[in-house]
């Protein structure tokens, strides 16, 4: 069995810490204009208090043209007038803190938007001082550096006839990568993170940030789009070198304020993970998207593929065994960028509020720093939208378009938008069953569910056994005194796999042992143990059922027990 690991006085407050992902645009308008602002998150903090959460992760607040809902900055250092004022985000700061939250800022370092200042600045001619901070290669109109694709679909390359020149974009076109080469480009974001942190954010989530280093040969890669085109996806997972300037951004920023920080990093060398988040490692932590990457298809939504549990258990058993001796990995269900979780890793006949209340026990006590996407904690699914013109997405109408391109009549490639889209995670919180689900009294700018008037908060703070009162005693059982030390440090590994349709795992600290057991099955299930002989049950979402050495679990149950 593996050591528990960690030398736990070496590290932050973050790590036993439970998060809340808030996506503004979508969380309260106060001021009716459909899109979601600060003083509407300042509105629902008491809420969060009482969720138990000790973080917001906060999606972009910054100047941005919105062409990717604020992951296009325009201005780092000031707040989109649509969210609000710089004065809103400090009465946010200083108001989270009262309430012992800390706010995480998103960072999105490897591009800015093309109405940013620099941006704008490089246009003009090659001496612009402002050009190099972004990866310019020259050419005539017809043929671009490389065959490669950008990661929402069409060429990564954008060519400007008055200057005779291509730049790269891994994203939309909206979205100029910057130049990491240039000491110039990473004064000016270090310079800026530093002013953040001096404002009293906690730290940073840091967007797509591995694709920060490119290869400068931009060499071609075999084709593997249905357009022809080679993803930037090949460049990012087959580079060297990213990792010493992620030791120079951290030395030079968040090191400086001991700064917690998670990294979005999609195709890391496997062999890199201690240089990631181990004990001097570039981040705190990132994100474990290893179960989210199992439905990707051969490439576009619609070749996507449903999660087969017994790849699903694995996979996750498999993350959480990497990391053990090393640090630590944050576990999600779903984000601004995923569907709603229980779509994808609940079979069809568990999703419900029992599976759901499974689901997130399951991932909420695995080792690791837990992060909750708003709406989860209430059990918000994906949104049945009418046509493609209820999307706001960027990717959603390329992936759309896509699919139309392969032969799919509408109505399916509107099925892989509703199975896939972000959008559905995008719709308005769902705070209760008046017009809008109280998400503002003007027109969202996305289309609420509308299955708000069932599902929503102020029904689910009524409803004694409601998901939202369960993820209350999920998150208060994690920081409880009695097991805080445990699910944070405590050793991790997988029990009863043997067991086709269960996925348990036991969590232990010296004497201590926690057991989570989950029946993901169709049937119910009876499981046999010694451990099931005098245990207590901290929770479960139905009734538990243990004679002797034999535990009985109805469909979609978990037991979290303990001896
Ligand atoms: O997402 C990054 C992203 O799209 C990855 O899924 C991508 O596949 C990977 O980096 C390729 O190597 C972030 C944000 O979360 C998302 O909302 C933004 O649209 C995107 O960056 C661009 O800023």
């Amino acid at each position: 069995m593996a050591k528990p690991v960690l030398d736990k006085t070496k590290r932050g407050w973050w790590e036993s810490a439970v998060f809340y992902q808030i996506y503004p645009k979508s969380f309260q308008d106060t001021t009716g204009t459909g899109v979601g602002d600060l003083k509407g998150i300042i509105s629902r903090l008491d809420y969060l208090e009482k969720l138990g959460i000790d973080g917001i992760w906060l999606s972009p607040v910054c100047a941005s043209p919105q062409v990717d809902n604020g992951y296009d900055v325009s201005d780092y250092c000031a707040i989109d007038p649509m969210f609000g004022t710089m004065e809103d985000m400090d009465a946010l700061i200083a108001e989270a803190k009262k309430r012992n939250i800390s706010i995480i800022m998103d960072l999105v370092l490897n591009h800015c938007s093309d109405q940013h200042i620099w941006f704008r600045e490089a246009l003009k001619s090659r001496e612009n001082p402002y050009h190099d901070y972004f990866i310019w290669r020259d050419g005539d109109a017809s043929t671009p550096p490389n065959d490669m694709g950008s990661v929402f679909g069409g060429p990564a390359w954008t060519y400007v006839p008055h200057l005779g020149q291509w730049y790269f974009h891994q994203f939309v076109p909206q979205q100029p990568d910057m130049n990491w080469e240039n000491p110039k480009v990473l004064q000016e974001l270090y310079t800026m993170i530093n002013w953040w942190m001096e404002k009293g954010v906690a730290g940073f989530r840091i967007d797509a940030i591995i694709n920060i280093q490119k290869d400068l040969d931009f060499p071609s890669y075999a084709p593997d789009g249905a357009d022809g085109l080679a993803s930037v996806v090949r460049m990012v997972e087959s580079v060297n070198g990213v990792g010493e300037k992620l030791q120079d951004l951290k030395k030079n920023t968040f090191a400086k304020y001991d700064a917690f920080t998670v990294g979005e990093v999609f195709n890391m060398k496997r062999e890199e993970l201690e240089a990631f988040v181990g004990e001097n490692g570039h981040f705190s932590t990132m994100f474990d998207f290893s179960v989210n990457c199992l439905s990707d298809g051969p490439g576009g939504w619609y070749r996507n593929k449903t999660i087969a549990f017994d790849d699903f258990r694995r996979t996750l058993f498999q993350s959480q065994m990497e990391c053990l001796d090393i640090g630590f990995l944050a576990n999600i269900i779903e984000n601004h960028d995923e569907p709603r979780g229980s779509s994808r890793f609940l079979p069809e006949y568990a999703q419900n509020e029992m599976g759901m209340k499974m689901l997130g026990t399951v991932s909420m006590l695995l080792r690791g720093l837990p992060f909750l996407y708003q709406g989860q904690e209430i059990g918000m699914t994906n949104c049945p939208m009418n046509s493609v013109e209820e999307y706001n997405d960027i990717n959603t109408k390329s992936e759309y378009r896509l699919a139309l391109e392969a032969g799919l009549s509408e109505e399916e490639a509107l099925e892989a938008c509703y199975r896939f889209s972000r959008d559905n995670a995008r719709t308005p919180m769902q705070w209760d069953d008046s017009p809008h689900a109280g998400f503002t009294t003007g027109i969202p700018w996305l289309k609420v569910n509308p299955n708000y008037t069932s599902v929503n908060v102020a029904l689910q703070e009524k409803k004694e056994d409601s998901i939202l009162n369960f993820y209350r005693k999920l998150i208060a059982l994690r920081k409880s005194e009695e097991f805080r030390e445990l699910f944070t440090y405590g050793d991790f590994h997988p029990v009863l796999e043997e067991e086709t349709e269960i996925l348990a795992y036991c969590r232990s600290l010296g004497q201590k042992k926690v057991m989570v057991i989950a029946n993901f099955g169709k049937e119910s299930a009876v499981i046999s143990d010694d451990f099931f002989g005098d245990c207590r049950c901290l929770l479960t979402n139905d009734t538990v059922r243990i004679s002797e050495n034999r535990l009985t679990l109805a469909p979609a149950q978990v037991v979290v027990l303990t001896k």
